[in-house]
């Protein structure tokens, strides 16, 4: 009797929570709903009315429900005889559920699947690559539908049956055998595949491959190619300034940022020397500020001389100085060092171009050398199929050969507008979404050689000094500005 009691208790405070949750989801939901569109404002007119009667009638229908099993659990109390079965129940939701939920795959995969493919593949290794995507795709999607009915149906078929006796299975060899050996094979099959695809598209590289310096930074990229001399001048992440973002190895640019470091650490120097005068002159206007009233009506800028004094007076100023200074006198030393080293300010870097797009000819071989200047970011170019990431301190690379030029797949696509980018895929910060480099294939070298023969060189050639070659080839060397500015 007291049982019964308890039960009847808990039975209403289940209730009565269920009707608080409902009422706190209605709102949360609409509140939800409201995230995402811009915030209206408050009126009832503005009320999405349909969408809160929709979601009342939900929780009406799901409240009448529970009544109706609430009134058979008490038929079955009076009569002794079973009115609802939840076995049957459960099996057939189970069946609802398989068949809704292969309805939801299938759904899927025809609205939002093909938004997801990436279409033709425009390079080399593509086809192989999206084969082995499909490979698996066909393998795991067959495994998982066989074990999605095979699961639901059983739950279905063999619902607990009071003229029936569970058999005790406990082991069986065989099935064991069976279902460790086949999708082992399945998986060797895979992984072989994939191994071997990557191999060959990270060792089989074409010797005349073109290289391309590819540099990321937070948040752009920029691309080098080599000039005329058809080799790419030399790097280092000592030598960058404002003038070289990328550290090309420029005698030019390097003695430049020679002198700015040099200047830098005179004037560091002097305000070393000149310490204590200036912690004097910090504590005048200190005191000034206390005996006037002036810190009670520029509290902010007193705040800003009190942590300047407290540091003059501490050591830590100085010692800032100091650390400033070695920072300055070690970037020096290391440009010494590299400058001692005759080869590698050879000059192969005059002529390179820095160019804020790349332009590739189809149908040929690429090197892609990554370098980045800050964090970890991802150099992704899907349509070539193409995913690296690039290290500060730890150039990567990434060989492929495009196979389709942008006009083709524009009309491929039926996308007049189309282009290839290069995508940073790693989140490295607050404008990554939108750090991205344009890629053009071309169809022949002339049309290649146009554009590269508009991009300045790193240092403008003297007119005196102006290669015959380059003039039979038809190149214009008209530019002039020799710096690169980071956009
Ligand atoms: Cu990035």
């Amino acid at each position: 009797m007291r049982i019964d009691t308890l039960r009847i208790r808990l039975n209403s405070i289940f209730k009565k929570s269920l009707a608080v949750l409902s009422f706190v989801l209605a709102p949360m939901m609409l509140l939800a709903a409201d995230v995402i569109e811009p915030p209206k404002e408050f009126s009832i007119a503005n009320f999405d009315w349909i969408t809160i009667l929709s979601v009342l009638l939900a929780l009406l229908i799901i409240l009448v429900i529970a009544r109706a099993f609430d009134i058979g659990a008490l038929t079955e109390k009076i009569t002794g005889k079973t009115v609802v079965s939840w076995n049957n129940i459960n099996a057939w939701v189970a069946i609802i559920f398989l068949v809704a939920g292969l309805f939801g795959v299938w759904y899927e995969l025809k609205v939002h699947g093909p938004l997801l493919m990436l279409g033709n593949s425009a390079s080399l290794h593509g086809d192989t690559y999206d084969s082995m995507f499909y490979w698996t795709f066909g393998f795991t999607f067959f495994v998982f539908v066989v074990t999605e009915v095979l699961l639901f149906y059983f739950m279905f078929r063999y619902r607990y049956n009071e003229n029936r006796k569970a058999l005790y299975y406990f082991h069986n060899n065989k099935l064991e055998i069976i279902w460790t050996i086949v999708p082992s094979i399945v998986l060797t099959f895979l992984v072989l595949r994939g191994f071997t695809t990557w191999s060959k598209i990270t060792t089989e590289i074409p010797k005349e491959s073109q290289e391309i310096e590819v540099f990321a930074y937070q948040f752009g990229w920029k691309a080098r190619y080599a000039g005329e001399d058809g080799s790419l001048g030399n790097q280092n992440f000592n030598f960058i300034s404002g003038s070289n973002p990328l550290g090309v190895a420029e005698a030019g640019q390097v003695d430049e940022l020679v002198k700015e470091l040099e200047g830098e650490i005179s004037k560091l120097e002097a305000f070393k020397a000149s310490a204590d005068d200036s912690i004097l002159a910090w504590k005048g206007r200190y005191d000034r500020f206390v005996a006037t009233g002036l810190s009670r009506t520029y509290p902010e800028d007193f705040k800003t001389l009190k942590t300047k004094f407290n540091d003059g007076v501490s050591g830590a100023y100085v010692r800032t100085l100091e650390k400033d200074i070695k920072r300055k006198r070690t970037a020096l030393n290391r440009i010494a060092e590299y400058k001692k080293d005759d080869g590698f300010f050879d000059g192969t870097a005059n002529d390179d171009r820095v160019t804020t797009e790349i332009v590739l000819v189809k149908n040929k071989p690429y090197i892609f050398k990554f370098r980045a200047r800050d964090v970890i970011h991802s150099a992704y170019m899907p349509d070539f199929r193409v995913q690296m990431n690039c290290v500060p301190g730890m150039p990567t690379q990434f060989a492929f050969t495009p196979t389709m030029t942008t006009t083709e797949a524009r009309s491929i696509k039926n996308k007049p507008e189309y282009d290839y980018y290069l995508f940073c895929n790693k989140i490295c910060g607050a404008a990554h979404y939108n750090m991205k480099i344009k890629v053009t294939v071309v169809e022949n070298e002339a049309e290649y050689n146009t554009w590269l023969a508009s991009q300045a060189p790193l240092v403008a050639p003297k007119v005196a000094e102006q290669t015959p070659a380059a003039e039979t080839e038809g190149i214009e060397t008209e530019a002039t500005d020799n710096t690169v500015a980071m956009n």
